[in-house]
């Protein structure tokens, strides 16, 4: 069926051998936190606050750094091509407990070796959430001196960590900023709140380090912080816009219920060399539901794909759904993500590009639609093939024989 397949795409001039060798080298970051409902190995961990949510209690939940690697190790076997890992600082690893404020690239050496054994690039995020330093909602745009001092430290050291993520294993590291800042009600000043964060993020950036690539989250609102987002996408927009070396990092989640990341990239293209992403789905408001292989998801593929820009979108994914087993979750979101990328490397884009440039808008019409038509699941189940997994749904059953074993044990 493959052969078949390979044929058809030859008569629109693609090369399906191409195709599965670019595809395979694109890494998709993957969340740690999926794995654990973003609690993380603080020794006095808390539950998640801070405007975001995990609902479900579904069993098996990684407790420990060991576990959540057996985990990772397990639901990385059943998806296909490049992989990183999205470590939030929360996952750190001591003997002795250590405030945000204190950590250091050592208290990550697990995850380092970790990654070195199993070929995995690192990225990592700042936590600045779930913490009683969160004062009303607010961190690095508090009032109080102390408060965003302590998150500014946190910071600068988030951003050595990535550091020697990179340095140890020899690929970039995305420092992803999000922070939760934001009023339940209309406030009466939204400026100084943000005239303060500009001026932490002034001191967060100041250090150059290589191979670091930072961004800031921008989003539009939180649970308890509906009114107001210091955070939000023009504020970060323009900040990214006027420091060299930061970028905006679009979170699918983010954005009015219409509004939607797909559009965004090459908007930011004309300007960045680098569009770090968090693909999620969002279900009425950002809820992070593990992501489908929908539409848009379709689109953002499309977007990074057509605009020839698989190595400046940093595809990184961010959803935690507590309800279901949360390896289902991490290979069905993730493999939807890489399915989405092959399928838009497997259009005829050159000759859509010539139908619009031609102003050719019916056979453009026409043809789109037409596209729907190829054979893109024979090429992903050669895929799969060639790295040794069948196509069929042996992997669910595989989880659910892992769920019985190991997960159903834990509690
Ligand atoms: C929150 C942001 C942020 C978090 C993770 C855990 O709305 O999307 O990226 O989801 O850092
Ligand atoms: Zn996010």
């Amino acid at each position: 069926m493959y052969s078949e397949a390979r044929e058809v795409y030859a008569k629109y001039g693609i090369d399906t051998e191409k195709v599965l060798e670019t595809v395979a080298k694109v890494p998709v970051s993957i969340n740690c936190w999926q794995g654990d409902d973003v609690i993380g190995f603080e020794k006095n961990a808390r539950a998640l606050s801070g405007g975001i949510q995990t609902t479900g209690d579904y069993p098996g939940r990684a407790r420990t750094p060991q576990e959540l690697m057996d985990d990772f190790t397990f639901a990385s076997s059943l998806i296909p091509g490049a992989k990183r890992l999205n470590l939030h600082a929360s996952y750190l690893v001591t003997d002795k407990p250590k405030d945000r404020n204190e950590i250091e690239p050592e208290d990550y050496r697990v995850w380092i070796d970790y990654a070195k054994e199993h070929g995995l690039g690192l990225d990592f995020n700042p936590t600045c959430f779930s913490h009683p330093m969160v004062v009303n909602n607010l961190t690095l745009s508090s009032p109080h001196r102390e408060v965003r001092d302590f998150w500014v430290e946190h910071c600068r050291r988030s951003r050595r960590v990535a550091a020697a993520f990179a340095r140890e294993l020899g690929t970039y590291s995305v420092c992803n900023l999000w922070i939760p800042d934001g009023f339940k009600d209309t406030p009466a000043d939204r400026l100084t709140p943000r005239l303060r964060l500009r001026d932490c993020l002034d001191e967060i950036f100041s250090e150059k380090l290589d191979g670091v690539v930072d961004s800031v989250e921008s989003k539009v609102f939180g649970i308890g912080v509906e009114s107001f987002t210091v955070g939000s996408n023009e504020f970060y927009l323009g900040y990214a816009s006027s420091h060299k070396g930061v970028y905006q990092l679009l979170d699918s989640g983010h954005y009015h219920p219409t509004e939607v990341i797909s559009e965004k990239i090459s908007a930011l293209l004309c300007t960045f060399d680098r569009i770090p992403l968090h693909v999620t789905r969002s279900v009425r408001w950002d809820s992070d539901h593990v992501v489908r292989l929908d539409d848009e998801l379709k689109e953002i593929a499309k977007e990074i794909v057509r605009n020839d820009a698989l190595d400046k979108v940093l595809v990184g994914l961010d959803f935690f759904d507590a309800s279901i087993n949360r390896i289902v979750a991490w290979v069905v979101g993730t493999r939807n993500m890489k399915k989405a990328l092959l399928m838009a490397m497997l259009e005829d884009n050159a000759s859509m590009k010539a139908d619009q440039e031609n102003e050719n808008y019916t056979r453009l019409f026409a043809y789109s639609e037409q596209m729907k038509n190829l054979p893109w699941q024979e090429v992903w189940n050669e895929w799969l093939r060639r790295e040794g997994l069948e196509s069929g749904t042996g992997w669910f059953d595989e989880v659910m024989k892992y769920e019985k074993e190991v997960l159903l044990k834990r509690n």
